[in-house]
């Protein structure tokens, strides 16, 4: 069989199976990435979840010895909630990227590159090829840039002109050969909205990202979080969609016709209190089908603190103060720490010097220190305005 019949067995073959868009590439080496990938290591931009192996990163021979061709695929997810479930006072909800609604991406994508190696193989009973979804060692923007799906966007994103940013990434290496299909020749242009909106300035330039600054990833991490980032996390409690919300290429967008990514809205937009009593099987049974929940439960937790710190949530104070004088993990105290030191109030204080009385932990008793201090200027402030005024 001739490789362009071959490359358009495999086209039809993925709109058959819901595949939304695919491409195809050389596996040569990604020279440029190379280049970007041992500046952005020396700028200390990585998060620690890339492949570290930089040669595997860019070289698919690494993969494959023989390698040829990457297939690159592109699934679209939906940008808007049916029905979004609204916060009460008292009945805070917290937020879950889009990237984390429904089955969990990696699974979906698998299946369907798996039905396509399956392809593959009955058209060439001797290919070789290596399928890749977010974990596997190559860039996978990289290769969608490649393959034509789409561009990267200032925010980092690849861009479908078709299906917008909104979309998961996955690709095949194998050592067929395959007709290349070219770039997308647009670009964002003057359009800087992205990087105007990120919170935290983590888009340092276009196309590049500090990830350590990106509140996508401090959403991920176990330990505490560095205090100036704290507000800035609102009620996000996995991921953050903002520089794709505002991009003027996703208005509008809203794919909902794979059904496996639709949310349910309970799980994606859930209250935050329950959240914090979960044990380990319910917060597995509950959680443990979405993208969001690969990190376990700590971070989750941590962040909803953090969230009903955000809504000043003045009905969480007692299952704060207990989590401040019972949970057996330090980041757990000391977040609770703090958002009572946010919430404030009398009670929220007293809670604060019960707690000082008994907490070992050095990096808790600070939070501790830290949360009073503000609590006791916030009252002297107070105390100071009310003689002026009744003075
Ligand atoms: C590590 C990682 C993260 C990190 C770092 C993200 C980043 N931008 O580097 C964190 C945890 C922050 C993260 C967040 C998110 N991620 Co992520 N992540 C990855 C992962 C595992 C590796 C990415 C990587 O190597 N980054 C390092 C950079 C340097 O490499 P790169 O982004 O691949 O490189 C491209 C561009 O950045 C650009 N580039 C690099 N350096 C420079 C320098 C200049 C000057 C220029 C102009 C360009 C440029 O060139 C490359 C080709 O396009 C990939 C899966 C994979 N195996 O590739 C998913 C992946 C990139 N993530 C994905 C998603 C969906 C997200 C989130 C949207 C999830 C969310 N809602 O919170 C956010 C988006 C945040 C953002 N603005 O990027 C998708 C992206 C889909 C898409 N449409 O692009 C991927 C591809 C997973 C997948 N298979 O679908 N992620
Ligand atoms: S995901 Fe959020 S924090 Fe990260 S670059 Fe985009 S807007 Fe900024
Ligand atoms: S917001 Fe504008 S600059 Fe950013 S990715 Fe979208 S089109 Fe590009």
């Amino acid at each position: 069989m001739h490789s362009a019949e071959i490359k358009a067995a495999l086209q039809a073959y993925a709109g058959e199976i819901g595949i939304d868009q695919i491409g195809f590439a050389s596996a040569d080496p990604f020279v440029e990435l190379k280049e970007r990938l041992v500046r952005h290591r020396e700028l200390g931009y990585e998060s620690g979840f890339e492949e570290p192996d930089l040669k595997k990163r860019t070289e698919p021979t690494e993969t494959i010895p023989a390698a040829k061709s990457i297939i690159a695929i592109a699934l679209a997810y939906p940008s808007k909630m049916p029905h979004p479930p609204r916060s009460k006072e008292g009945e805070y909800r917290g937020i879950f990227a889009r990237a984390s609604w429904g089955t969990d991406y990696h699974h979906v994508l698998r299946a369907k590159l798996e039905k396509l190696q399956q392809k593959l193989l009955e058209l060439v009973p001797v290919a070789t090829s290596e399928i890749m979804v977010d974990t596997g060692v190559l860039s996978d923007r990289a290769v969608a840039e490649r393959a034509g799906i789409g561009w990267s966007g200032k925010n980092t994103s690849i861009l479908s002109p078709h299906l917008g940013s909104w979309i998961y990434l996955g690709e095949m290496v194998t050592d067929i050969y395959l007709p290349p299909d070219q770039p997308v020749t647009q670009s964002c242009g003057e359009c800087t909205a992205c990087m105007d909106a990120c919170p935290t300035g983590a888009l340092v330039q276009p196309g590049q990202l500090n990830a350590q600054a990106c509140i996508a990833y401090l959403t991920q991490t176990k330990g505490f979080l560095a205090e100036q980032y704290r507000e800035k996390l609102g009620n996000r409690l996995y991921g953050c969609d903002t520089c794709q919300v505002v991009c003027p290429i996703n208005r509008k967008v809203n794919f909902t016709h794979q059904e496996a990514f639709t949310p349910d809205v309970e799980e994606v937009k859930p209250l935050l209190k329950p959240l914090l009593t979960m044990s380990n099987r319910q917060f597995k049974n509950r959680f443990g089908h979405m993208a969001g929940s690969w990190r376990g439960k700590k971070p989750l937790q941590r962040n909803t603190i953090i969230a009903l710190a955000h809504f000043k949530d003045h009905s969480s104070i007692p299952l704060l103060q207990q989590l401040l004088q019972e949970d057996p993990r330090p980041v757990i105290r000391g977040t609770s720490a703090w958002a009572l030191g946010k919430i404030g109030g009398e009670s929220a204080m007293e809670a604060l010097q019960l707690a000082q009385v008994s907490e070992e932990d050095e990096e808790v008793c600070a939070e501790i220190a830290q949360a009073l201090i503000r609590l006791e200027k916030e009252s002297s402030h107070r105390e100071e305005k009310e003689n002026v005024t009744f003075g």
